[in-house]
Parts: structure tokens; C-alpha cells; sequence
């Protein structure tokens, strides 16, 4: 009679197992793949970016249009095959605005990057106007005294070199 215990308790543990692989199984496909694997990519104003990604099921796009809002003037053609699903966007003539991240994922899956989504953070450099127009919930930034703030400034180029200014208006 002593010795159930701890079978039942070992009984416990392997179907406590099995229920955490299968669940992980069902939720966590492989993650997709871009065909960027970098980080970040960057591309000229008026060139052409283009991006695939692969996947095991259904995929859809987060890119800077579902950020502003506005009609979007990528293109995305399947390009399925060999067992996986495959979309990939175009965005012809690339515009500086399009900076940002361009991110795949899985439908109906929450986005989690490196399971159900992956991205890629791209610069459209536009060196001729560099700083981004800035979604219009950050037109006012408040400061309190002595506390850290962040002032957002978005810029198509990596590497810019920015200086603060503070502009007194009365
Ligand atoms: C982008 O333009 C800059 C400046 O005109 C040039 O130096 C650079 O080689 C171009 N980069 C690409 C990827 O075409
Ligand atoms: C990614 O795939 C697209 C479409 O096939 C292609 O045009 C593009 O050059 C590829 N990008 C890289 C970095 O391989
Ligand atoms: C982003 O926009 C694309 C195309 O307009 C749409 O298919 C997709 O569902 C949107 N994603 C989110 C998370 O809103
Ligand atoms: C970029 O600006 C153009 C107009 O100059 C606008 O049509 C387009 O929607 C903007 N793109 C983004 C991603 O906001
Ligand atoms: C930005 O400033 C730093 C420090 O002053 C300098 O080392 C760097 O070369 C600058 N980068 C560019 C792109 O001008
Ligand atoms: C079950 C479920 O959530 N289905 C949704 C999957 O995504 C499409 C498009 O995003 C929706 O229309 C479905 O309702």
C-alpha cells in the first residue's frame, strides 16, 4: 500500500508532461521565416522592397500602414508551395513614411515574436528629409521636474545624429 503513492504521483507527473507538449504543440507552430533575416534592412526612397515569409499556417502582415491608418500600397501575393504557406509584400517606389517595422504572423495567433510572428525593421533612407511625421498622439509630451522623459523623433536613417532644441513659445 506504501508504494501507490508514489506511482500515482509519477502517474501524475508524465500525464502533467504530456498536457504541457501537447498544449505546446497546438499553440506553437514553428515560428515563420523572412527571407531578411537581419534585424534591420535598409533601403533607398523610390527603390522597391520586397519581403517573403514562410510559414505552416495562414499569414498576414503589421506594417507601418496598419500604424497610420491609411490605404495601404503594399501588395501581397501567396506564394504557397512545398508544404507552407508563403505571402510576400511589395512596396514599389518606397516613400521615407514607410520606415518601420514590417512584421509577419500567424492569424488568429497573438503575436509573439520569435513564436507566432517575426520581423524586420526597415529604413526607407530619405536623406533629403530625414525625420518622419509623427502619429498625432505624440504632438504634446508631458515633463515633470526631475523625472525622465522621452521625446519620440522618428528618422529614416539609422544612424542620425540629433540635437534637442527647446523652442519658447509665449
Ligand atoms: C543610397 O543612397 C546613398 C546616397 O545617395 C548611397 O550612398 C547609397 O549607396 C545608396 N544605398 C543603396 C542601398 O542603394
Ligand atoms: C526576398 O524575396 C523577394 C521575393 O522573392 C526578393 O525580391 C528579395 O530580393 C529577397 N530579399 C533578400 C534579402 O533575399
Ligand atoms: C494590417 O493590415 C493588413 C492589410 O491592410 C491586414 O490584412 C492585417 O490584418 C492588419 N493587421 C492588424 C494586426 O491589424
Ligand atoms: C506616407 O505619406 C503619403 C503622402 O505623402 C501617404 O499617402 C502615405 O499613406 C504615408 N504612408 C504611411 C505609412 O503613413
Ligand atoms: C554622430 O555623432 C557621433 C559623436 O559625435 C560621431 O562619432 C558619429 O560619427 C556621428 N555620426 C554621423 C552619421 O554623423
Ligand atoms: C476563429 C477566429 O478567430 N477566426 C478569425 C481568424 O481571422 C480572420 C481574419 O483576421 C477572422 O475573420 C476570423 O474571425
Amino acid at each position: 500500500m506504501a508504494k501507490t503513492f508514489p506511482l500515482l504521483s509519477l502517474i501524475g507527473f508524465i500525464s502533467g508532461v504530456c498536457w504541457v507538449t501537447a498544449r505546446e504543440h497546438r499553440f506553437v507552430p514553428d515560428p515563420p521565416v523572412l527571407n531578411i533575416t537581419d534585424k534591420t534592412y535598409k533601403i533607398n526612397t523610390s527603390e522597391t522592397l520586397e519581403i517573403t515569409c514562410r510559414g505552416r499556417q495562414i499569414l498576414e502582415w503589421y506594417t507601418p500602414y496598419n500604424r497610420s491608418g491609411t490605404e495601404s500600397r503594399i501588395v501581397s501575393t501567396d506564394c504557397s508551395g512545398d508544404g507552407l504557406f508563403c505571402s510576400t509584400i511589395t512596396l514599389t517606389r518606397a516613400m521615407g513614411n514607410e520606415t518601420g517595422e514590417y512584421r509577419c504572423y500567424y492569424r488568429n495567433l497573438s503575436m509573439e515574436e520569435g513564436k507566432t510572428s517575426v520581423s524586420v525593421y526597415v529604413f526607407v533612407q530619405d536623406y533629403r528629409m530625414p525625420f518622419l511625421q509623427l502619429s498625432q498622439e505624440f504632438d504634446v509630451v508631458f515633463i515633470r521636474e526631475e523625472e525622465q522623459v522621452v521625446i519620440p523623433c522618428l528618422g529614416s536613417l539609422e544612424d542620425l545624429n540629433v540635437t534637442l532644441y527647446i523652442v519658447r513659445e509665449f
